[in-house]
C-alpha cells in the first residue's frame, strides 16, 4: 500500500486544489458571511461531526480550546475518522473527508445527521478556509496525524505513536486573508452554542477552554446538564418568576420522529419557544413549532372547557398566541431527512412531523393537566388575562392610529423626518434626550436622515403588559416613525411598511445611556424581532474623549487609543488638552456629524443575534425583576465593552 506513496500524494494534491478552491474563492456560499459569524461557523461544523459521534453511540466527551496563537481545536473521544484506504478514491478516508466537499458525513448510514444536513459543508470547508489545518486521530492503538495548508496536503497521513484511545483532535487556524474582517474567536458566542449542544445531548459532556484567558478562574466553562431540555427551560426562566415547581416534561417518538418538549409558564409577558431539529435552531420554526402550538392550544382549551373554567359570559375571544404569553419551551425533534426551508434554511417543511408533534404533545400535555388541577387552573387564568390585555392593546393600537392621523402627516411631531421617501436609503437616529437630539438635527444630513429625540427612560417592556407599553409616549411616537406597527401577529407588524433600513440608536457612553439602549433593544426584541434578526438595528458609537493641541482636534473612542494619541504628542512636546465626553449634548452639531453620524467616517455596531436563546436569556437577565443577577451579569461581562446579543 505504502508503495506508491508520494506518486499517489500528487496526484489527490491536485484534487484537494480543485475542490477546495471552490470554497476559498466563494466562501460566503458555504458559511453564509466572511464576518464574525461565518468565523464561529466553522467551530459549528467540526464539532458537528463529534455531535454526530455522539449521537451514534460512541462519543460524550467534546473539548473545545481556543488557543493562545489563535487557533482552534475540537477534541472528541469517538471513534476517529477511519485512516483505511477509501476504495473508490484510492486514498485514506480520513483524507476524503478532510478535503472533498459534502464528503464529511460518515459512511455508514445513520439516522438523524447533523453534519451533511443545513450547517452540512463538512470539515473539508473548514480545511479550505484555513492557513494551517491539523487532524490528530487516535484509532487502531495508533496515533494517525495529517497536515493542511490553505486545504492542500503540507504532510500526508502518518503514524506518530501509539495510543490506548479512540477520537479525534482537530486544530485549524481561520485564514486571515478569507476572514479579513476578525479571526478572533470569541467565548462568548462558543459558550452559548455548547451550552445549547449540552442541554440537547444530556449524555455529553463539553469542555470550553480559553487559553488566551491568564486567569485560571475565568478561562473554563464545563457544559453538562443531565435534565436535558427541561435544565433548558429551567436555565431560561433563571431570572423569572414562575408558575411551576419544575417545567412539564413530555417525549414520544411517532413515524421515526423522536420528540421531545419541556414547558414552563413565568409571569412574564413573552412567548419564548425555542426549537430545534438535529440539534440545529429552526429560527424560523416549520411544521413540528405548528404540531406544538396546535396541541397545545387544542389541550388548554378542552380542558378548560370541559372544567367550565372560562366565563360563559364573558365576551373576549381567547386566541393561539394567548396560550403562548409567558411560556417558556423548548421542543427538540429527530427527523431522519429534515427538509429546510425560509429566508435562512432555518424552517422545517416535513409536513409528516406536525402530526407526530401534535399527537405526542396533545396527548401528554392532556394527561399532565388532568393530574395538576392546580397547576392547569393557573395556566388558563393567565391565558384569559392575556386575552384581555391582547384586547386592549387592539384598542391602543387603534388609538395611536387614530391620533396619528389626526396630527396631520400621521408622524410624530418630534421627528425631523428625512426628504428623501426611500426606505432602503433612509435612516433614522432614535437619540437620547432632547438636548442631544437638537445637536443631531443641527448636524445630520438631512436628505438621508431622520432624527427622533427620546425623552429620558422608556418603559421596561419585560415588566410590563402589552397594553401599557403601547400607552407610552416615547414607544409610540417610535412606532409611528418606523411605520410597521407592533407586535406578534402577521396584520399587527409589518416589516415591508418600515420607513428606513437603518435605526440607529445614539445613547450616552454613560451608565444612563447603556440603560436606554438596553431597554430599546429589549423593546425590539420583544415586539419587532424581524428588526433585529434581519439586521436593521445599528448602535452608533460616539467618541469618549477630545483630545485639542493647539488647532488639531482629535477624538479617541477608548483608554488604549487616547494613550497612544497621548504618547505621540507627548513625544513632540506639544501642549494638549484631554477631555472626556460626559454626552453627546457636550459635542457641536458639525463635532456630532464629524465623529458618529458621517457615513463615511463613523462606526456604526450592527445589532445581530447569534444565539436566540442566548439572546433570550441576556435580556430576562438585564432586564427582569430581581437586581442580583443583572449586577452579577455586568460586573461577569465588564471586561467586554460591547454588548454581543
Ligand atoms: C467518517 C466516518 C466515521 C466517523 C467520522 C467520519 C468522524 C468524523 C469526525 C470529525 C470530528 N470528529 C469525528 N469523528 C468521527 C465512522 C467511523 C467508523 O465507522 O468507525
Amino acid at each position: 500500500m505504502a508503495k506508491n506513496k508520494s506518486s499517489d500524494y500528487k496526484a489527490s494534491n491536485i484534487q484537494v486544489l480543485e475542490g477546495l478552491e471552490a470554497v476559498r474563492k466563494r466562501p460566503a456560499m458555504y458559511i453564509g458571511d466572511v464576518g464574525q459569524r461565518g468565523l464561529h461557523h466553522l467551530i459549528n461544523e467540526v464539532v458537528d461531526n463529534s455531535i454526530d459521534e455522539a449521537l451514534a453511540g460512541h462519543c460524550d466527551h467534546i473539548i473545545v480550546k481556543i488557543n493562545k496563537d489563535g487557533s482552534l481545536t475540537v477534541e472528541d473521544n469517538g471513534r476517529g475518522i477511519p485512516v483505511d484506504t477509501h476504495e473508490k478514491m484510492g486514498i485514506p478516508a480520513v483524507e476524503v473527508v478532510l478535503t472533498k466537499l459534502h464528503a464529511g458525513g460518515k459512511f455508514d448510514k445513520d439516522t438523524y445527521k447533523v453534519s451533511g444536513g443545513l450547517h452540512g459543508v463538512g470539515v473539508s470547508c473548514v480545511n479550505g478556509l484555513s492557513s494551517h489545518f491539523k487532524a490528530e486521530i487516535h484509532r487502531d492503538g495508533k496515533i494517525h496525524v495529517m497536515e493542511f495548508v490553505h486545504g492542500g496536503t503540507l504532510n500526508p497521513l502518518e503514524v506518530v505513536g501509539d495510543t490506548d484511545k479512540t477520537g479525534t483532535i482537530i486544530t485549524f487556524t481561520p485564514d486571515e486573508t478569507i476572514f479579513t474582517q476578525t479571526t478572533e474567536f470569541k467565548f462568548n458566542i462558543i459558550a452559548d452554542r455548547m451550552r445549547e449542544l449540552a442541554f440537547l445531548n444530556p449524555a455529553i459532556t463539553v469542555e470550553l477552554i480559553d487559553e488566551r484567558e491568564e486567569d485560571e478562574e475565568l478561562n473554563k466553562e464545563i457544559f453538562h446538564y443531565e435534565g436535558g431540555v427541561k435544565d433548558f427551560v429551567q436555565y431560561l426562566d433563571e431570572n423569572r418568576e414562575t408558575m411551576m415547581s419544575t417545567p412539564i416534561y413530555i417525549s414520544g417518538e411517532l413515524e421515526d420522529v423522536p420528540v421531545e418538549v419541556a414547558i414552563q409558564y413565568n409571569n412574564s409577558y413573552s412567548e419564548n419557544v425555542h426549537s430545534y431539529v438535529n440539534n440545529i435552531n429552526t429560527r424560523e420554526g416549520g411544521t413540528h413549532v405548528s404540531g406544538f402550538r396546535r396541541a397545545l392550544t387544542r389541550s388548554l382549551k378542552t380542558y378548560a372547557d370541559s372544567n367550565r373554567l372560562i366565563k360563559s359570559n364573558s365576551s373576549i375571544s381567547i386566541s393561539g398566541e394567548d396560550f403562548r404569553e409567558g411560556i417558556t419551551a423548548v421542543l427538540n425533534v429527530k427527523v431522519p431527512e429534515p427538509q429546510f426551508e425560509g429566508q435562512t434554511k432555518t424552517k422545517l417543511g416535513n409536513s409528516e412531523v406536525q402530526s407526530a408533534v401534535e399527537i405526542v404533545v396533545y396527548d401528554q400535555l392532556k394527561e399532565y393537566l388532568e393530574q395538576h388541577p392546580k397547576v392547569a387552573k393557573k395556566i388558563i387564568n393567565k391565558v384569559v388575562l392575556a386575552a384581555e390585555a391582547r384586547e386592549a392593546a387592539r384598542k391602543a393600537r387603534q388609538l395611536v392610529k387614530r391620533k396619528s392621523i389626526m396630527s396631520g402627516g400621521g408622524l410624530p411631531g418630534k421627528l425631523a423626518d428625512c426628504s428623501i421617501k426611500d426606505p432602503e436609503h433612509s435612516e433614522v437616529y432614535l437619540v437620547e434626550g432632547d438636548s442631544a437630539g437638537g445637536s443631531a438635527k443641527m448636524g445630520r444630513n438631512r436628505s438621508f436622515q431622520a432624527i427622533l429625540p427620546l425623552r429620558g427612560k422608556i418603559l421596561n417592556v419585560e415588566k410590563a403588559k402589552i397594553n401599557r407599553i403601547l400607552e407610552n409616549k416615547e414607544i409610540q411616537a417610535m412606532i409611528t416613525a418606523l411605520g410597521t406597527g407592533v407586535g406578534h401577529g402577521e396584520e399587527d407588524f409589518e416589516l415591508e411598511k418600515l420607513r428606513y433600513h437603518k435605526i440607529i440608536i445614539m445613547t450616552d457612553a454613560d451608565v444612563d445611556g447603556s440603560h436606554i439602549r438596553t431597554l430599546l433593544l429589549t423593546f425590539f426584541y420583544r415586539y419587532m424581532r424581524p428588526l433585529v434578526e434581519q439586521g436593521f438595528i445599528y448602535i452608533a458609537t460616539p467618541p469618549l474623549y477630545r483630545i485639542t493641541a493647539g488647532k488639531t482636534l482629535e477624538y479617541a473612542w477608548d483608554d488604549d487609543s487616547r494613550d497612544k494619541i497621548l504618547k505621540e504628542l507627548k513625544k513632540s512636546r506639544r501642549k494638549f488638552d484631554v477631555s472626556r465626553y460626559k454626552g453627546l449634548g457636550e459635542m457641536n452639531p458639525e463635532q456630532l456629524w464629524e465623529t458618529t453620524m458621517d457615513p463615511e467616517t463613523r462606526t456604526l455596531q450592527q445589532v445581530t443575534i447569534e444565539s436566540a436563546a442566548g439572546a433570550d436569556k441576556l435580556f430576562s437577565t438585564l432586564m427582569g425583576g430581581d437586581v442580583e443577577p443583572r449586577r452579577a451579569f455586568i460586573e461577569r461581562n465588564a471586561k467586554y465593552a460591547t454588548l454581543d446579543i
